[in-house]
């Protein structure tokens, strides 16, 4: 029974909850919410509400407020169209207005977030102080940049009384609107990369009165001496390469014989440029150090750049060869040919990597050249001879071995493959070192033998032993050095304390100690006593 009596309880409580939803509903649909402010409500507004000027001039916006209660600081967001009335700070100067500084000391701010179009401006007393009523925050001088138009829009006004709390309401910000009388022009083309004799097609059609008023006249400059052409869409065929940009210049004019421009570059231009060639070290550690002598054997990273400086998108190859002789044709070893694809004004990036194996090579100064194939029509455009790029490197066969190559003592170096009758330098670790014989001179096919003393037996691990001859020729091999001492063993027990010795001759007096390095000296030598005492009276017992 009393479950019963529950559950209508529950029943009726949801029927007047009900009511009371559906009564609010209807009281909104009749009674639709409607914004207007109170005589109590501050209004934040750009004006004038409407304004126009047009390119090249400037003109001037108030943000003001009215019905102002308690503000100690204020803060405002305004964004418009930066490519009609520009963003740079200055020529946008930025004015405090009278509202808070009559009363007291104000500082003002001014952030451009340019990714947004707005200038966050804002001002605050910085005494205690607040103003009411009406009066003017901000003053916003603006460039015109460019025809067109667009809405000033105020946004995200803020006011703070002395307390730092937000005042409330602040009624719907109002916004200004700008327009030139001037048209705008503007045009667009296809295709994007044009050759010589492609039909290109401009558009105008985006062009417009922001007026109201409507494009009479459209009229093109194609930079390449031919008439002007007239009409919304035109087409135009470019016949000749040109290193410099074709400058399109599209004026448009409207009902009021008004006119303004739109200028756009059109490039028509092929050139692939061998822009950089960097034979380093396999280790990308290296990369940074570009590296022309190494031993036969040596592994080449190699990595080159070329560059598009024309206007399409190439996709070419690009060979790599090592040259000997270049006095003789078809002796050049090809190290690698690799296809690329390089956007229009881009370079080749990591896409012309590869690696050179010097192991085989005879010895000699090698012309190691990146050529990059010519695309169509370079010869007429850009040029082939900047396709080519070199760089000389030297290619040593030298060897030197060392016997033993480990220890700690002595070791013997056997040279092969330098210059015949030469005096070779070993060197340690960079540091030159006394040969057995001396001096040390290769015989008559370039070999050599000579004893050296290890310099630094005392330093496990490898060193570097270098031999060179006069005509700079090098090898190099690695000696280790054995640490001949071992690990530390435990530490052995005290010895006996021995008989006293005889009292020296006094030392030259020190500086003075500072008195608390005295006093800790004096307790030091307290405490060292009394252990000595107490180890007396322990082993006298
Ligand atoms: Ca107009
Ligand atoms: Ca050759
Ligand atoms: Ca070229």
């Amino acid at each position: 029974m009393e479950g019963q009596q529950d559950n209508e309880v529950e029943r009726m409580k949801k029927k007047i909850l009900y009511l009371i939803l559906f009564s609010l509903l209807i009281i909104g649909l009749v009674f639709p919410r409607v914004t207007v402010a109170s005589p109590d409500d501050n209004v934040v507004s750009v004006e004038p509400a409407i304004v126009t000027a047009n390119p090249g001039e400037t003109f001037t916006l108030d943000i003001t407020i009215t019905n102002a209660t308690g503000v100690n600081a204020w803060e405002i967001k305004l964004r418009w169209s930066i490519a009609v009335l520009g963003f740079s700070f200055p020529p946008i100067n930025v004015t405090e207005g009278t509202f808070l500084s009559d009363v007291g000391t104000t500082q003002m701010y001014v952030t451009p977030i340019q990714m947004l179009e707005t200038a966050q401006i804002g001002a605050l007393l910085t005494e205690n102080l607040t103003a009411s009523g009406d009066g003017t925050l901000v003053t916003i001088d603006f460039l015109v940049v460019d025809a067109g138009n667009c809405t000033l829009d105020l946004y995200d006004v803020k006011l703070f009384d002395a307390a730092g709390g937000a005042i409330t309401p602040v009624a719907e910000p109002v916004d200004s609107y700008f327009y030139t009388t001037k048209p705008f022009a503007s045009f667009t083309r296809t295709p994007a990369a044009p050759l010589p004799g492609d039909i290109v097609t401009f558009n105008a059609s985006a062009c417009f009165d922001p007026d109201g008023g409507s494009i009479t006249a459209y009229s093109w400059d194609f930079d390449d001496g031919t008439p002007a052409g007239t009409g919304m869409i035109v087409n135009h065929t470019y016949t000749a390469y040109r290193s410099d940009p074709y400058v399109v210049n599209l004026t448009v004019t409207d009902d009021e014989a008004d006119t303004w421009y739109r200028t756009g570059e059109v490039l028509i231009w092929r050139d692939i440029v061998m822009f950089d060639l960097w034979p380093t070290d396999y280790d990308p550690g290296l990369w940074e150090e570009v590296i022309t002598e190494a031993q036969a054997g040596y592994v080449f990273q190699i990595i080159g750049t070329a560059v598009n400086q024309g206007s399409v998108s190439e996709t070419l190859n690009v060979t790599y060869y090592a040259d000997l002789d270049t006095a003789v044709i078809g002796d050049e070893i090809t190290v690698d040919v690799i296809e690329v694809t390089i956007a229009a004004d881009a370079g080749s990036g990591w896409g012309l990597l590869s690696v050179w194996n010097t192991t085989g090579l005879s010895k000699g100064v090698y012309r190691f050249t990146a050529v990059a194939d010519a695309v169509p029509d370079e010869a007429l455009a850009g040029g082939t001879e900047n396709n080519v790029l070199f760089i000389d490197i030297t290619i040593l066969t030298t060897k030197i071995s060392l016997v033993p190559d480990t220890g700690f003592a002595t070791t013997t170096i056997a040279g092969f493959d330098f210059e015949p009758d030469s005096t070779i330098t070993i060197t340690w670790d960079g540091t030159p070192v006394p040969t057995l014989p001396s001096p040390l001179t290769s015989d008559s096919i370039g070999n050599f033998t000579a004893i050296i003393s290890v310099p630094t037996q005392t330093v496990p691990g490898a060193h570097t032993v270098r031999a060179t001859d006069e005509e700079g020729n090098w090898a190099e091999a690695t000696f280790t050095v054995v640490n001949m001492t071992g690990p530390e063993g435990p530490a052995g027990a005290a010895g006996a304390t021995g008989p006293a010795g005889a009292t020296g001759p006094q030392g030259e007096a020190g500086e003075a100690a500072p008195t608390e390095y005295l006093w800790a000296s004096i307790i030091l030598a307290i405490v060292a006593i009394l252990i000595a005492g107490y180890g007396i009276l322990r082993k006298s017992t």
